[in-house]
């Protein structure tokens, strides 16, 4: 594990490799510069080659950062980060059950509002009403710790509003334009490309915290999570960015994502639903479509004309409306 705050020398180091990635840099120099002995530096630079940057050594000139890591390494989403508090804190695993049940077990720590726990990949991700979520390497799986001061009709709408600030991210930092179906799957061509979660925890009547899953099928196996889940509850079919997008850089989605994920959670703070409801309308695939929802209990079937403030999906069949506040879409 890595986090963005316990490795100062390490993030200094790699910090003026970068500024300098022109010129190669002797171990004095950096240690000069930057006051650390020069036993620190190379264990420094020894680090930073594992985590998979890429570092040119010639002897007697020194070292030159050649290439950026794929990792997304805390101290990566951290720098150049322009939110206000979502993200200050990151904590990144290699490998890990699930961010959700790791970010679940901090959530009560009040300094953690906002915190960000990112895995290259999951060996027991979750979705929602106790689903499997397939999370191998190359995917973006992470999960928010919030303690937020919201009323219950913001706490209902947060998963769609948050599925709304993803693809307002993808499109500003790729060339795709995803559609949203409800209650919060981010699909192209029909088909998902992330999920969300929400998890709460309450006390007497209060919200003490949201703890937020988001998983992004960035860059991984399409055909080998459509072979393996073929036959599983509610699964119709799984896209990638990078399929869609070559150019696509998880880096940047990541941190657009944060930036718009502070916006909209201060529109759910303001009460702004309309707006949410309005903008996740306009790239909903549900909305004005004949839909057949499960709701674990039955199939409710007619047409999908609204959702109203607190996310929920209105239906009318034969001129009943009903109101329905979980279930999957199944046509
Ligand atoms: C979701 O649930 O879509 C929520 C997924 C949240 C995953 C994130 S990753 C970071 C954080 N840590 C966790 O442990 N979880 C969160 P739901 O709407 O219930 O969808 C689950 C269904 O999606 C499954 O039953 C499968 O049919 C399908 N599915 C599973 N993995 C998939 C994948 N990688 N791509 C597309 N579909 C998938």
């Amino acid at each position: 594990m890595y986090n963005s705050f316990d490795n100062p020398g390490l993030v200094k180091v790699l910090s003026f490799l970068k500024s300098h990635d022109t010129e190669y840099l002797s171990g004095q120099d950096l240690s000069d510069v930057l006051k650390i002995s020069r036993v620190a530096v190379w264990k420094h630079i020894k680090k930073i080659k594992e985590l998979g940057y890429t570092i040119d050594s010639k002897q007697k000139l020194g070292y030159r950062l050649a290439d950026n890591t794929k990792l997304l390494l805390p101290w990566e989403i951290t720098t150049n980060l322009n939110t206000k508090w979502i993200g200050k804190r990151v904590y990144y695993f290699d490998s890990i059950d699930s961010t959700q049940a790791q970010a679940i077990k901090m959530a009560n720590n009040k300094k953690e509002n906002g915190t960000v726990i990112i895995a290259e990949k999951q060996t027991s991700g979750k979705g929602r009403l106790g689903r499997k979520w397939m999370s191998p390497k190359g995917g973006i799986w992470i999960s928010l710790i919030f303690h937020p001061e919201f009323n219950i009709t913001a706490t209902m709408l947060f998963p769609v509003a948050v599925s709304l600030a993803l693809s307002n991210a993808i499109e500003k930092s790729t060339n795709i334009k995803p559609k949203l179906k409800w209650p919060n799957d981010v699909t192209i061509n029909g088909k998902k490309i992330a999920g969300i979660l929400v998890d709460i925890s309450m006390e007497s009547n209060r919200i003490e915290s949201l703890v937020l899953g988001v998983g992004i099928n960035f860059d991984v196996n399409t055909k080998q999570i459509e072979k393996v889940l073929k036959k599983s509850p509610n699964f119709y079919g799984a896209d990638s960015i990078k399929k869609n997008d070559k150019n696509a850089q998880p880096l940047t989605l990541v941190q657009t994502f944060l930036k718009e994920l502070e916006n909209i959670y201060e529109y759910l703070n303001t009460s702004k639903f309309e707006e949410i409801v309005k903008e996740w309308t306009k790239r909903s695939s549900t909305i004005g479509n004949e839909v057949a929802i499960s709701d674990g209990n039955e199939i409710i079937k007619g047409k999908a004309v609204r959702i109203d403030h607190d996310g929920a999906l209105v239906i009318v069949s034969k001129s009943k409306t009903k109101r329905v506040m979980v279930g999957d879409v199944t046509t």
